[in-house]
């Protein structure tokens, strides 16, 4: 394996950096509140590094596992397959890019991460829920989200943002926008289930409103949540 070996929780629990992912079904918003997450955090604190990532994605290695995997390469062999392919990329992402950049003491900020393959793999897919756990304490290890921001609106919004944006970008549907509502229903389901088992670590966003109302809502829950971030942040503003 190359990179940093995965960390104890020990290490993990004294990491000078604060992990923070963003979830949610398609078109969301994820994109567009992490780039104003990060201009809000980086515009505050001085010195603080802020490193925005995505998955499946965010290392050289992972991104090419991302273009193979959103181009439909893993759906002929199944969503447990798929979801092989997902911990590979994750795997290469928290050794050459999350755990270095936590270490250093940087805010990272990730467009997606585990929960993803919980519900796109387990609750949408059909893989059994132990399954991706076992696969998840091995891959992630302790390198657990300290916030993990769940951006929720109805997936028929969702999907309707991404295709406006896809088709102003001269492109079709990924892998995963072109499955039915029903799959999506599901992914929303799940990711609400996931937030009200782990209330502590998951805020939930309603994210129907204009950018900048999604944004403050954003900001808030960070400052309720971290507000050691937030502070500096806010004295900023
Ligand atoms: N996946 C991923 C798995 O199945 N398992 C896994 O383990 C992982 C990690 C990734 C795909 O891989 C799957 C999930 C995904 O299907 P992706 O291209 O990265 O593919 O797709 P998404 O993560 O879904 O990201 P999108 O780019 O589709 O959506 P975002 O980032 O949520 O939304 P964003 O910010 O790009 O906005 C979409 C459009 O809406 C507009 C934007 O300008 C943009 O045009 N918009 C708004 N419009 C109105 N009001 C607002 N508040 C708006 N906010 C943004």
């Amino acid at each position: 394996m190359t990179g940093a070996p995965i960390a104890t929780e020990r290490e993990e629990s004294l990491r000078p950096g604060c992990f923070i992912t963003f979830e949610g079904g398609e078109g969301a918003g994820k994109s567009t509140q992490i780039a104003k997450l990060a201009a809000w955090l980086r515009a505050g604190a001085e010195g603080r590094e802020v490193v925005t990532t995505r998955e499946p994605g965010g290392s050289p290695r992972a991104e090419r596992i991302r273009a193979a995997v959103l181009a439909g390469a893993g759906k002929p062999y199944g969503p447990f397959a798929e979801a092989l392919m997902f911990a590979a990329a994750r795997l290469d992402h928290l050794a050459t890019l999350i755990r270095p950049s936590l270490a250093r003491g940087a805010v990272v900020l990730c467009d997606r991460f585990s929960d993803s393959t919980r519900a796109y793999q387990g609750a949408a897919g059909g893989v059994d829920a132990e399954t991706l756990a076992a696969l998840e304490r091995v891959v992630v290890g302790a390198t657990r989200p300290d916030l993990t921001l769940i951006l929720d609106l109805p997936p028929e919004a969702g999907l309707a943002r991404a295709r406006q944006r896809d088709r102003a970008a001269a492109r079709g549907p990924d892998r995963f926008e072109a499955e039915a509502l029903g799959f999506h229903q599901r992914l929303r389901a799940a990711f609400l289930a996931i937030a009200e088992a782990e209330p502590a670590r998951c805020a939930v966003i309603d994210a129907r409103g204009t950018p900048e109302s999604v944004a403050q809502a954003i900001r808030d829950a960070v400052a309720a949540r971290l507000p050691h971030l937030a502070r500096g942040a806010a004295d900023a503003a």
